[in-house]
């Protein structure tokens, strides 16, 4: 579930930030520390809008919230495949108060790291969780984030780690090497450690298309690497414990 990198599109993020909100809004009435999961015994695939203002069940996807099963006009149509006895299990992004973060940032291009910084911290507060739960780590370079989150993983100290850093292809001859060690270092972090390590790590062409996507025209993939960690936090605490 990466949450940010070149291949990223484009669409505002700043609007899918605000359509979060709305829906969170919607569904207010929704227990944030249940754990339940919803077993509708009428349940085809396409019928996820109806049955989430009754159920926990929340849809999210952080890529610019293209998720169809939010923002498509509501289907009517079953798919031909039953899915009746099928749990469909997920994240929910209500308040994340109790919840505990650390974000692990960046050195390295700074100008761009510090904004996505501040988006992440940014929603986190939005989402209630409290500052004395949040924990920010420096590191150099993006090289370095993985081997640090995978040591906060496995001190159990925290519900999700964030991973940011921006790799600017324009500065280095060496970008593949430390763009791919750092979504492998992060990846690892997470497998080895069984915490999510969310990957808020921009790869880009150049300074332009990083700080468009550091709080610019591309919106803040800071902000949509909080909203990851805060959704597979609680996925991990309503339906993975162990
Ligand atoms: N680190 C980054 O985070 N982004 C970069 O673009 C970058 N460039 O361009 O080289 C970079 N290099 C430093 C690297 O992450 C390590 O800190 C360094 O190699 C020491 O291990």
């Amino acid at each position: 579930m990466a949450a940010a990198s070149s291949s990223s599109s484009s669409s505002s993020s700043s609007s899918s930030t605000a359509l979060l909100h709305r829906l969170h809004n919607t569904n207010s009435s929704i227990p944030s520390s249940t754990g339940l999961h919803n077993r509708s015994s009428s349940l085809s695939l396409l019928s996820h809008r109806q049955i989430s203002s009754t159920s926990p069940l929340i849809q999210f996807s952080p890529k610019g919230l293209a998720n169809p099963l939010l923002v498509a006009p509501v289907e009517k149509k079953k798919l031909s495949v039953q899915t009746e006895a099928v749990r469909q299990l997920t994240g929910f992004l209500t308040k994340a108060e109790g919840f505990r973060f650390a974000i692990v940032v960046a050195r390295f291009n700074e100008i761009v790291t510090r904004p996505l910084l501040e988006g992440a911290l940014d929603t986190f507060k939005k989402y209630s969780v409290r500052e004395e739960d949040i924990d920010v780590l420096w590191v150099p370079g993006s090289f370095e984030i993985g081997l640090v989150a995978q040591k906060l993983g496995k001190s159990g100290k925290y519900h999700a780690i964030v991973c940011i850093g921006a790799v600017v292809r324009g500065d280095t001859t060496h970008y593949d090497a430390v763009a791919n060690t750092a979504a492998s270092g992060v990846l690892s972090a997470g497998i080895n450690s069984g915490v999510p390590c969310i990957f808020g790590v921009l790869t880009c062409e150049d300074m332009d298309q990083a700080l468009n996507r550091a709080g610019g025209k591309a919106g803040n993939k800071g902000s949509e690497a909080a909203l990851t960690a805060i959704e597979m936090a609680s996925l991990f605490e309503h339906h993975l414990k162990d």
